[in-house]
């Protein structure tokens, strides 16, 4: 019986079976919520129904509220009537679960008498990834199930956990030795746990049962415990309301009645639903689907099975470890043996340092290293779908290598390279196969961050661009295309935001005062302890080699001092901070070698307040956002936004540059360009064109 566009009643065996088909997640849209809600009322008064089951089509149980839904006004019935209807259906109500239980979704199957999961299903309350709280019981059911810490750290990270690992909140696991064995979704699977769930519902539909809020809460917690959660959490989730507004609710549900403690989670969830930081984080939600989409559904017939990776440095073996995680044969390629060798040795001890830190189990481990070799003949090479090039960054030992690969590979195969800066449109005339030859710019480390630029290259083949989108995809990771240009988007923004970062310095800020106060701001890292990490001769060497397009004296003048005075970060023990056994301290002695360079510029060192900094950090990176967007080299503001949210640590409560500009207001960030512009007078404060329109 069709109950609402999306929902279905049958009958099977006595049970009644609340079927779900809302493409693609399941998402709780209106149509849903009020299917469900009919459903039950038809089956409680129907006298052939003894008891429940919601089970749904499709790859997953319900994934959550439908987040579109968010920006309009909100239609009858609310998803808490629908599951307050749920814990007191006269009938018990089984929720058979598979796939991806997240969010209401989760809500939902909480407030269900039962649960039968099959193998494989994973559940979450990831609303703080969106700003949001569970704003339809999940603060108050979820600790009734697994206690406070386990709530606590699944609502406050947002992290999804197999429902294996939870055994009180699983009626009945249905096994399924497939799962798991690889990352494609199992047809029957929401068949077989539906069938399960029926069996299941019919066996105990006589049984008495307790309503989910009549639970006790369990395990140990005390008022501390809250208190240092709030704590971490203001460290650990800075600037962020949803995590705090988390703890509160959970708190009121070891304090309060329950209605009175579900009224303060709704209260709680609707203002940080109506807050910028949840329309920010939403928005990059849909900046990183829309990223991706269009190439994930265009048609594409080359499969990517087999990869070699060109490099064993810290990005080679990184990149060879972020597709073996993700099951793809991998062929590590090295000038000699004993570099291949010692190349393998590192990526082994990496895999024994996430084993030993508990990030793999011992047999993942063991899969993973299964499927990387080495070899320095570039012969092996001959059957390889992808190479991905991560060698020294110089245009000649690109050409060479891609002209030897040319030779080799099957004509099918496709070439990418890391390089972060490189003309790749020159390294592809080094082939037969321009239409192949891509970049595929991992960020370090490889096998973490989930940012891809794919570069696609003036010569390179949509069906090419598609390919490497999909692999990325299947790896896990945030891929994004990209265009040619020095430094692509990421890096070529990141120049910007150095640059200024460089010229305060000069001004008279301080690398601590400038770091923390973009730290205050939100970014994870200031940009000058970044620059300390990552050896501030790397760009050194690049603006040497690739003069910039700037002829300014000033222009990364606090960076190119740090380096000739051997200050090179980090790795010399001084560089704008000074380290001591791996601990970072001010050194004041940089400060005076800057001041030197500023004196002789005839810079006046001045005091600068920490919104002066944050102010002009933001506004350098969304002009140069918009010269990007001018050239075509990002295709539009939301692409920009999903590389920094990232690649770069941009807090994502703030939506990401691009958003940032327009959230507070285009013409406010005109116009705190022009005035850079005027106040400085140098060409890079130019406002671009496109600011209009980002
Ligand atoms: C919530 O529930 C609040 C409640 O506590 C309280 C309410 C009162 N809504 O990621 P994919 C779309 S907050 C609308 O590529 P996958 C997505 O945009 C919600 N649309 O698939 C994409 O569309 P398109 C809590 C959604 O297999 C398509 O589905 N829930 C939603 O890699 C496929 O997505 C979440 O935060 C949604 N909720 O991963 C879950 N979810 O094809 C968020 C997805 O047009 N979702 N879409 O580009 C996810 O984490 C992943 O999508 C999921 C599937 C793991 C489910």
């Amino acid at each position: 019986m069709l109950l609402s566009d999306t929902v279905n009643l049958v009958i099977e065996n006595g049970v009644g079976v609340i079927w779900v088909n809302n493409p693609p997640v399941n998402a709780l849209s209106h149509s849903v919520r009020a299917g469900i809600l009919a459903g039950l009322e038809q089956a409680n008064t129907n006298s052939d129904i003894s008891a429940i089951v919601i089970g749904c089509d499709g790859n997953t149980f319900i994934a959550g509220a439908d987040i579109k839904e968010f920006g309009e006004a909100p239609k009858e019935p609310h998803l808490p009537d629908v599951l307050h209807a749920i814990r007191n259906s006269a009938k018990p109500v089984t929720a058979a679960l598979h796939g991806t239980v997240l969010g209401g979704g989760f809500e939902l199957a909480l407030s269900c008498h039962y649960r039968v999961a099959i193998t494989g299903t994973k559940v979450g309350l990831p609303e703080v990834k969106l700003g949001l709280i569970p704003g339809a019981s999940g603060t108050q059911l979820l600790p009734r199930y697994v206690g406070v810490e386990t709530a606590l750290s699944m609502i406050t990270s947002g992290k999804m956990v197999s429902t294996a690992s939870l055994p009180d909140l699983i009626d009945m696991q249905v096994d399924d030795d497939r799962a798991g064995q690889n990352n494609s979704p199992f047809p029957e699977h929401e068949h077989l746990v539906n069938h399960a769930s029926i069996i299941f519902a019919k066996r105990t539909a006589n049984d008495a049962f307790v309503p989910p809020d009549k639970r006790d809460i369990s395990g140990s917690f005390d008022e501390d415990t809250f208190d240092s959660w709030r704590k971490k959490l203001a460290k650990k989730a800075k600037g962020q309301l949803a995590p705090q507004s988390a703890i509160d609710a959970i708190e009121a549900a070891t304090q309060l009645p329950f209605n009175e403690a579900l009224a303060l989670e709704r209260t709680l969830f609707v203002a940080c639903r109506d807050s910028e930081q949840s329309r920010a984080m939403r928005y990059a939600f849909f900046a990183e689907k829309h990223a991706a989409s269009g190439y994930a559904k265009s048609t594409c017939d080359v499969h990517i099975r087999s990869v070699a990776v060109i490099g064993a440095g810290t990005m080679g073996t990184g990149i060879a470890i972020a597709f073996a995680n993700s099951g793809y044969s991998v062929t590590l390629v090295e000038n000699s043996e004993e570099m291949c060798v010692s190349g393998l040795e590192r990526i082994r001890h990496q895999y024994q340092k996430m084993h030993d830190q508990g990030r793999m189990s011992e047999a993942q481990k063991d899969q993973a290293l299964s499927l990387i070799s080495g070899t320095s003949d570039y012969g092996n090479l001959a059957d390889i779908d992808l190479v991905v090039e991560a060698a020294f960054e110089k245009m000649s030992v690109k050409k060479m290598i891609f002209s030897s690969l040319d030779a080799v590979c099957k004509p099918s195969a496709i070439f990418a390279t890391n390089t972060s800066y490189l003309d790749i449109d020159e390294i592809a005339t080094s082939t037969t196969r321009p239409e192949q030859v891509i970049g595929m710019h991992f960020f370090s480390p490889a096998n973490v961050m989930k940012l891809v630029e794919v570069v696609k290259a003036r010569s390179t083949s949509e069906q090419a661009v598609s390919a490497v989108m999909q692999t990325a995809k299947r790896m896990g990771k945030v891929p994004v295309c990209v265009g040619v240009g020095f430094g692509f988007v990421g890096n070529r923004m990141y120049a910007a935001y150095g640059r200024e970062a460089n010229m305060l310095l000069l001004e008279g800020a301080s690398p601590e005062q400038i770091d923390s106060a973009m730290e205050s701001w939100g970014m994870a890292m200031g940009p000058l302890a970044v620059n300390d990490m990552s050896g501030i001769d790397i760009a050194y060497k690049a603006r040497r080699e690739y003069p910039p397009i700037y002829d300014d004296p000033a222009y990364f003048l606090a960076a190119d001092t740090m380096v000739e005075h051997g200050r090179l970060g980090r790795k010399t023990g001084v560089g704008f901070y000074r380290y001591e056994n791996g601990k970072k301290t001010n050194d004041p002695t940089a400060m005076a070698l800057i001041a030197i360079e500023a004196e002789r510029l005839g810079i006046e060192a001045r005091k600068v307040s920490d919104e002066q900094i944050q102010n002009r950090l933001v506004l350098a990176l969304v002009n140069e956002g918009a010269n990007l967007l001018e050239k075509g080299i990002a295709r539009n503001s939301e692409d920009i936004d999903t590389i920094w949210l990232n690649g770069y640590g941009f807090p994502r409560f703030r939506g990401g540059p691009m958003y940032y500009a327009k959230a507070s207001g285009i013409n406010n960030t005109i116009e705190g360009i022009k005035y850079l512009y005027r106040e400085t007078n140098k060409n890079w404060w130019l406002p671009s064109e496109k600011l209009e329109t980002i």
